[in-house]
C-alpha cells in the first residue's frame, strides 16, 4: 500500500462520517480531525479535535501523514465572514501544513458549485472554465487553484473532487438530484481510488454516481478505475410522484438552487 497513513479533515461532517466508516480497516492509520466531537476512536483510528484556522494544530496533525482528504469548511453558500476564514484561509492552511510536513498526496473536496453557472445543456468535463455560482463556489475554485499550485510548484499529488449531491439519507429527493446525486458507496469508492492509485500529478474528477441523467464527464480519470454502482433514476418515479418541479431558472444551470441566491444579473448574458 503506497499511502497508508490518512488524515481526514471535517471527519464528523456528513461525508466525513461515511468515509470514516467506509475506509475503516483499509489503511494503516485513519487520523480524523474536526472542530466538533468525533466520538470514540475505533481500532486504527486517531482523533484530533482541532480548528483548520490553527496552523500549528494542523502541522501537528500532519505528522507522519501520507495522504490528506480535506473535507473541512462550510458546506453550502454562506456569508463571506465564514467562507473567508474556513474555506479560503482554512484551505490554504491545510495545503500549506501538508507541504511543510512532506505529505505526498492531497484529496480536496471541491464541489459542482465551482462550475455552477455553466448551462446544463452543456456536458461538462474537467477542462471547462471556472464558473462559480456562489461565494462557496468561488472558495472551491480557490482550493482547486491551490491544488494546482502545490502540484506544479511542490510536486504534491492532488485530486480535486467536484462533488455533486451527497445526501445524508443516501437517497436523491429532488429532480436535480437525478443528474447530480452521488451515493455513499460511490463516494467512498471514488476517494479510495484517489488514495490508492499509484501515481498522478493533478486531476479533477466529478463526484457523481452512475446516473442516466448525469451531465459530467469523468473520462479524463478513467485510469483511476472508478466504477459507480448507483443510479438516481431508481428514485425518479418517487421524486416526480411527490409533485416536485424544479424552478425554471434553477433548471438552466448546473448549480441549480445556488444560482438564484442574491441574483441581480441577466440570465441571458450567461451563455
Ligand atoms: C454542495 O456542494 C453542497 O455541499 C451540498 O449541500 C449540496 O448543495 C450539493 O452541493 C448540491 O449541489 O446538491
Amino acid at each position: 500500500m503506497t499511502y497508508g497513513k490518512i488524515l481526514i479533515t471535517g471527519a464528523s461532517g456528513q461525508i466525513g462520517r461515511v468515509l470514516r466508516a467506509g475506509l475503516r480497516g483499509k489503511y494503516q492509520l485513519l487520523r480524523l480531525l474536526d472542530i466538533a466531537p468525533l466520538g470514540q476512536a475505533e481500532a486504527g483510528e486517531e482523533l484530533v479535535q482541532a480548528d483548520i484556522r490553527d496552523m500549528a494544530a494542523l502541522e501537528e496533525a500532519m505528522e507522519g501523514i501520507e495522504c490528506v482528504v480535506h473535507l473541512a469548511g462550510v458546506p453550502v453558500e454562506d456569508v463571506w465572514e465564514k467562507v473567508l476564514p474556513l474555506n479560503i484561509e482554512g484551505c490554504y492552511n491545510t495545503f500549506e501544513a501538508a507541504r511543510r510536513k512532506g505529505v505526498k498526496r492531497f484529496i480536496f473536496a471541491s464541489s459542482n458549485h465551482a462550475i455552477g453557472f455553466h448551462r446544463r445543456d452543456r456536458f461538462l468535463d474537467d477542462e471547462v472554465m471556472p464558473r462559480p455560482d456562489s461565494r462557496y463556489g468561488v472558495s472551491k475554485i480557490f482550493g482547486e487553484a491551490l491544488g494546482r499550485l502545490y502540484a506544479d510548484k511542490h510536486g504534491m499529488q492532488v485530486a480535486c473532487l467536484r462533488i455533486g449531491s451527497f445526501r445524508g439519507d443516501n437517497q436523491p429527493t429532488a429532480p436535480r438530484h437525478l443528474l447530480t446525486w452521488v451515493s455513499e458507496r460511490d463516494m467512498v469508492q471514488l476517494v479510495e481510488k484517489c488514495i490508492d492509485y499509484p501515481h498522478y500529478h493533478f486531476l479533477i474528477a466529478y463526484g457523481v454516481s452512475n446516473n442516466v441523467r448525469n451531465r459530467w464527464d469523468n473520462s479524463n480519470v478513467r485510469f483511476l478505475g472508478y466504477q459507480p454502482q448507483d443510479d438516481a433514476e431508481v428514485y425518479a418515479a418517487e421524486i416526480f410522484a411527490s409533485g416536485q418541479q424544479e424552478d425554471p431558472f434553477e433548471a438552466i444551470f448546473h448549480g441549480g438552487m445556488f444560482c438564484p441566491l442574491e441574483f441581480s444579473g441577466d440570465a441571458d448574458q450567461i451563455d
